[in-house]
This record gives C-alpha cells, sequence and structure tokens, in this order.
C-alpha cells in the first residue's frame, strides 16, 4: 500500500487547487483519485446544452493565486459557458503539470481512519488501496444527481439525461418530442437550447422560478486588460466583497418613493445578472415587504415578456425573491412564445405515471421521445454521505450525520481527524465565488497541516462543543434573513427525507475571517493530538 501524505478525492476547482498547493507549495506527496476521465468536477459532468456560470463570471470565477495564469488566459465572455470553463481546468492542469499525479477512472470506495497511526486508508473501484495522514474531500458541493421516483418512470423507453450527467457525445434533438422536469438553473439554461432543435418541448414545472437576464455579451480586450492590470487588488477585493471585486450599492428603501424605487429596478433590470438582488435596496433579503416589492417587480417582466397570459401565469413565482437560486437566463421566458414549447404546471396537474412513450399527468397524455431531468442534486452533503467515511471508532459519516450536519468551519468533523472537506455544510459554497472560497479553505486547512506537522503531532479534530457553537452560529445568521422560508436545496428540502438545514454561511468574507482568526487563536475548537 502506498502512502502519502495528502490524499485529496476530487479532481475539480477545489481538488486541483489542492493538488496543486500540498504538492508544489509545501513540497508534500498528494495523490488525487476522480471517478471522471478527466479534470473539471461539476464542469465535466455538466454538459447540457445552454451550460454556464450562473453568477456575474469572467474573469471572477477562476483561480486567481497566480497573476501568471491571469495573464496568459483569455476569457471571451461575460457569462462564461460550461465548455470554456472545463478548457481553463484542462490548461490548469497542464500548466501545472497536475495529472501525473491525479488518478482518474476511480472511485474511492472506502475511508476509514486508524486512530492509532492517524492515518486514513482508502479503498478503491479497482482493488487498489493508499494510506495519507490527511484526507482533503474535495467531492463537489452539487454532484449527487436527484432523480424522481415517479412511479413507471422506469418503463419510459426513450432516451433519459439527467442534465448533471450529460453525455460526451452530441444528443441531437432534431425531430424530437423532448420533456423536461425541472426549472432550477439548469432547466432554465437548457430549455431555450433544446426548444431551438426540437420538434417539441414540454416542460413539467413544480415551482416557477424568478429569473433575472444574464446579458452576456463577448468580454472586451480593454476589461481584459484592466482586470489583468489590477489584479492584485481585485483578489483583495473579492476576499473582503463576498467573492466578488464589485462594490455593492446600499441604498435606502425608506429615502425613496415607490415610483423611485420602481426606476432603481428598472435600471438594474437593464444592467442584467445579480445587480438586482445585491445593488437594489439594504435588507431585500430580510425584509418581506421589500422582497415582495422586488417579487412584483419580477413578475411584472415576466408578465411583459409571455405572449399568451395562460402561460404567464404558470410561470409566477410565489416564493420570496431569492431565497432559491437566483437564475440568470439566455432567453427563458421568452422561449415559451415559441410554438413548439408547452408548459404543464405540475401543482395543478402532478405527474401519476409514465408509459413507454409518454408522460401521464392527472389530466393528460403528453407523449415524448425523450426526457431530460434537470432535477438538481443533494446538494452539500450528498457527495459525503456518498463517500460516507468512517472515522474513530468506526463511527461512520452517515450515522454521524443522521439528524444535522454537523461540523465545524463547514471543513473539519468531530470523530474524523485530519479529514477536510472543501465546500462542505455551512461553508460559504455558493454563496462567494467558488474557486476563490476553495484557495482560502485550502489556505486555512495548509495551515492546519503545517502545524500538525511542525509540532509532530498526530491528528487535529474539531470538538463537538465547537460543532454546536457552529451550526447555531450559521442558523442565526439565516433566521435574520427570508431564505429558510423557502424550500430550497439549500435547506436540504429538494430531496425527500434530508434533515432540514441551512447548507450554507450567508457572510462569506467574515467566514474567511473567522478561519484567519481561528488559527491566530491556535486551532480554537480542534483538539490536537
Ligand atoms: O437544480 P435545482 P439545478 N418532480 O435543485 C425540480 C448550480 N448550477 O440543477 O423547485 C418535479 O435548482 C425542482 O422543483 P422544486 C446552481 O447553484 C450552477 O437546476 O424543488 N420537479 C426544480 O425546479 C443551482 O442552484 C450552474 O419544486 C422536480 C428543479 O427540478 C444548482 O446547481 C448551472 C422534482 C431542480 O432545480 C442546482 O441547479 C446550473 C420532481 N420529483 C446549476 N425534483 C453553473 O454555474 C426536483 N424537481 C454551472
Amino acid at each position: 500500500m502506498t502512502h502519502y501524505d495528502v490524499i485529496v478525492i476530487g479532481a475539480g476547482f477545489g481538488g486541483l487547487y489542492a493538488l496543486h498547493h500540498f504538492r508544489d507549495e509545501l513540497g508534500l506527496s498528494v495523490r488525487t483519485f476522480d471517478g471522471a476521465s478527466g479534470v473539471g468536477g461539476t464542469w465535466w459532468y455538466n454538459r447540457y446544452p445552454g451550460a454556464r456560470v450562473d453568477a456575474p463570471s469572467s474573469p471572477f470565477y477562476a483561480y486567481t493565486f497566480s497573476q501568471e495564469l491571469v495573464d496568459e488566459w483569455l476569457w471571451t465572455e461575460t457569462q462564461t459557458s460550461q465548455a470554456s470553463v472545463l478548457a481553463y481546468l484542462q490548461h490548469v492542469a497542464k500548466k501545472f503539470d497536475l495529472e501525473k499525479d491525479i488518478q482518474f477512472d476511480t472511485w474511492v470506495t472506502d475511508a476509514s481512519y486508524d486512530d492509532a497511526l492517524h492515518q486514513w486508508i482508502i479503498e478503491t473501484d479497482k482493488g487498489e488501496s493508499a494510506s495519507a495522514q490527511f484526507l482533503i474531500c474535495a467531492t463537489g458541493a452539487l454532484f449527487v444527481a436527484n432523480t424522481p421516483d415517479y412511479p413507471g418512470i422506469n418503463e419510459f423507453a426513450g432516451a433519459c439525461y439527467h442534465t448533471g450527467r450529460w453525455p460526451h457525445e452530441k444528443v441531437a434533438f432534431k425531430g424530437k418530442r423532448v420533456g423536461v422536469i425541472g426549472t432550477g438553473s439548469s432547466g432554465i439554461q437548457c430549455i431555450p437550447e433544446i426548444a431551438k432543435e426540437a420538434d417539441h418541448v414540454t416542460v413539467f414545472q413544480r415551482t416557477p422560478q424568478y429569473a433575472l437576464p444574464a446579458r452576456n455579451r463577448p468580454i472586451t480586450k480593454e476589461e481584459i486588460g484592466e482586470s489583468r492590470e489590477n489584479w492584485s487588488d481585485l483578489r483583495k477585493s473579492m476576499r473582503h466583497r463576498g467573492g466578488w471585486p464589485f462594490k455593492t450599492i446600499r441604498r435606502r428603501a425608506a429615502e425613496y418613493t415607490l415610483e423611485e424605487r420602481h426606476a432603481v429596478y428598472e435600471e438594474l433590470w437593464e444592467q442584467g445578472g445579480i445587480h438586482l438582488a445585491i445593488n437594489s435596496f439594504a435588507g431585500v433579503m430580510a425584509k418581506k415587504e421589500l422582497n415582495d416589492e422586488v417579487s412584483e417587480f419580477v413578475r411584472s417582466k415576466i408578465r411583459e415578456t409571455v405572449k399568451d397570459p395562460e402561460t404567464a401565469q404558470k410561470l409566477m413565482p410565489d416564493y420570496y425573491f431569492g431565497t432559491k437560486r437566483l437564475i440568470l437566463d439566455n432567453g427563458y421566458f421568452e422561449t415559451y412564445n415559441r410554438d413548439n414549447v408547452s408548459l404543464v404546471d405540475l401543482r395543478e396537474d402532478p405527474i401519476e405515471t409514465f408509459t413507454s412513450s409518454s408522460v401521464c399527468t392527472k389530466s393528460s397524455e403528453h407523449q415524448i421521445d425523450m426526457l431530460v431531468l434537470a432535477t438538481g442534486f443533494d446538494a452539500v452533503s450528498g457527495s459525503m454521505l456518498q463517500l460516507n467515511p468512517k472515522g474513530r471508532n468506526g463511527l461512520t459519516l452517515q450515522e454521524k450525520w443522521d439528524v444535522h450536519f454537523d461540523n465545524y468551519l463547514g471543513t473539519a468533523i468531530s470523530g474524523f481527524p485530519n479529514l477536510f472537506m472543501i465546500h462542505g455544510p455551512g461553508a460559504p459554497g455558493v454563496f462567494f465565488t467558488m474557486p476563490l472560497g476553495g484557495e482560502l479553505t485550502t489556505a486555512f486547512i495548509s495551515d492546519c497541516i503545517q502545524h500538525v506537522r511542525k509540532e509532530k503531532l498526530g491528528s487535529i479534530e474539531a470538538n463537538e462543543e465547537a460543532e454546536v457553537d457552529w451550526r447555531n452560529e450559521i442558523n442565526d445568521i439565516a433566521n435574520h434573513t427570508l431564505y429558510p422560508q423557502t424550500n430550497s436545496w439549500y435547506m436540504g428540502a429538494n430531496i425527500p427525507g434530508k434533515p432540514k438545514q441551512f447548507l450554507g454561511h450567508l457572510r462569506g468574507s467574515q467566514y474567511f475571517d473567522r478561519l484567519e482568526e481561528v488559527v491566530e487563536n491556535n486551532y480554537q475548537g480542534f483538539t490536537l493530538r
């Protein structure tokens, strides 16, 4: 059995940086395992038509640590496509010679902690074992596909694809009647693209969504030049402004008349992206009345766009604006003006069963040749529970996380010494720019590892009390907002039976301050052995 200093699971944004940092900057021996056949993680799997970063992206949805990398990579659009992000990650892997230490097409089937040796031992589906003092789980916040278990769904005989497991070959929609279940980011991104080609698209919608215009456009040479020149300052701004370098405008709603507020909404709508959410008025995500006003504004835009009033009515979101992941769309609502697109509201006409060639709802039978499941993921905790590591005394993570996804700082788990998660439950994850979030989390893990090695210790482990305080802290932050009032994947509410718990830290910059404080305070909340 080969022994390494560090084993990393996952070769997406988080795992690739971890490999580079621990190997090239700390000089440790590192082995990375990934079940895919290449680098990319999320961007390897989510290849559905229209897949793009669902946040203001270029050039900031990228690694920040290397000026050289910033200077040599040319982003072409403001909202980066999946193919561009994947090409970028392939470039990074080549530039830093990462692939030689990654074992692809290999699933880690078991990870167990040996308390006496202070080591993790992993086994793979290739029948190999390896050990390491530290185990880094970069297993992906949106990895485990959620597949609905409607009665009879397996009877459907046509092709069926989940957006999060899209095939590498081009899927041809021409001449096909396509059914799409799900209208989250993935559904809203792929529906307009499929509709351009297919004979007919039937969208099966459970919850209507708020989506804001992405206003994707080519990125200019001047914008790229400016960002390269000021990269070091931009990087600092990103760290201190919630992941993005932009200064948010915090207007006070009470100082504006209703008419003036509407003018602000209009202006931000025209700007597109998430401006309406972050730059309108302070408290949009916490004050019901203000949120209602913005919600109604977006509904009015949907009404203006969708010509058929009955379809428009079905598309009206009725939860608090922004409390499910905000979606950036490229012509989603306009798609319903096409003759080849129809919408089924599952709340009034639920799916009852499937036949080999149709979806049967309560009132009708919808003939389809192909089914697209844009039904999301068992988010944040799902990939860790699938790995199900065994900690001290054989405690499994599934046992530990039966009721709460308890951990400390979104990265360490009591009972699981020397194991660290990147983007675990309670970390900022999607509420921060994920590539930078991964870098900053790795910096914290790096401090922990260096401390253990310098002091010739065996292990570092989160304390149970620290975990309980941490859970309360995450909940307190979330409870000051409207997020917990909506059934979303942020709350674990999209997976039947999943414990309800807010899964992210809403104040990313404060979170990373906190990680630094924990190090300064001699690893407060951890036990060192
Ligand atoms: O998944 P989702 P997603 N019957 O969970 C519906 C990120 N992302 O893949 O809302 C019928 O958001 C479900 O309905 P409801 C991004 O963070 C990133 O779209 O639960 N419908 C919903 O409409 C995003 O938030 C990018 O009532 C069912 C949809 O399926 C996250 O990934 C691009 C159902 C699922 O929406 C997940 O997005 C895309 C059922 N049984 C996504 N089960 C990039 O930046 C679920 N639904 C790359």
